[in-house]
């Protein structure tokens, strides 16, 4: 693949070059989104898969971005933009800010069809893009945006992103069926979209917002806990009725948990065993 990177110094947006996707790429977008759509057939919140169906996201191929782009935008105003990889803080939170979200123009190779660290085109346009399609969620990305560049000002950095990890990347919705996926990081992947939902080690707990921004997680292996909205609209209202300044001031204490914690006043759905965190320390 001739990759054109020319990666401008003020947006990281570059060219998606579609043309230039082989065979071979297409055919690994096909085999990944065909075994995960089969996996997330009862496990995805319907409003996931609404949006792969609303962008046509199984045509065949790596969605041309130019294609996906004019149903996006008529539904909610949402692009998607390509990058060469993760962006700089400021860069990310200004995309989503302005309604664009920036998906990475590579896809994996064969080699590492069952995790990547690096956000490729399958985690990002199958994992986050479909829900762009939802308004309520689509508003709450780009109050997210908005959000991040207030909490660079106050130094809350970690915090708002603790918040776009336990929503964005690996939320979990109640439904009238039970428990869904939402978030990209567990929808993205094989074997997390089973573990999330019906593994006994991780802790499920109820979405929480300050709780949320204050607990640390993994970047490197499957969640120990899982926090659980009731509806988009829950997660919407808690970022925009939250009153920021005098939440930052008390996250100044730096008081933070850990990832398997469970405490007090959580609102409990399942106390994890953490089996599988004991038995990865003991590997
Ligand atoms: N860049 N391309 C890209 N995609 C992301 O998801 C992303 C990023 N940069 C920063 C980032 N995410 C995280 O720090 C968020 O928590 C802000
Ligand atoms: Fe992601």
């Amino acid at each position: 693949m001739t990759t054109h990177v020319t990666v401008r110094d003020d947006d990281y947006v570059i060219d998606q070059n579609w043309a230039g996707y082989t065979a071979d790429e297409h055919a690994v977008w096909d085999f990944l989104y065909r075994r995960q759509r089969d996996i997330l057939a009862d496990r995805a919140d319907p409003a996931m898969l609404d949006g792969l169906q609303a962008l046509d996201l199984n045509r065949g191929g790596i969605p041309n971005f130019a294609v996906l782009n004019e149903e996006l935008k008529r539904r909610t105003g949402f692009t998607v933009v390509a990058v060469p990889g993760l962006v700089p803080d400021e860069v990310f939170f200004t995309h989503l800010a302005n309604r664009r979200f920036p998906a990475g123009q590579f896809i994996r190779g064969r080699h590492q069809l069952d995790y990547l660290q690096e956000p490729d085109i399958f985690h990002d346009v199958f994992g986050h893009v479909p829900l762009l399609t939802n308004p309520v969620f689509a508003d709450y990305m780009e109050a997210y945006g908005k959000g991040g560049l207030r909490a660079m000002k106050f130094g809350r950095l970690k915090n708002l992103s603790a918040l776009y990890w336990y929503t964005v990347e690996f939320g979990l919705i109640e439904t009238p069926k039970g428990l869904r996926i939402y978030g990209a990081g567990i929808s993205s992947s094989k074997d997390e979209s089973i573990f999330a939902l019906e593994d006994p080690s991780p802790n499920r707990l109820r979405f929480n917002l300050e709780r949320v921004m204050r607990t640390d997680y993994r970047i490197d292996d499957f969640q120990q806990t899982y926090f659980i909205i009731r509806s988009y609209d829950e997660l919407f209202r808690a970022t925009v009725d939250t009153d920021f300044a005098p939440l930052y001031e008390r996250l100044a204490d730096d008081i933070s948990f850990r990832p398997e914690a469970v405490l007090p006043d959580d609102g409990v759905l399942h106390r994890g065993t953490q089996a599988y965190a004991a038995a990865k320390a003991r590997s």
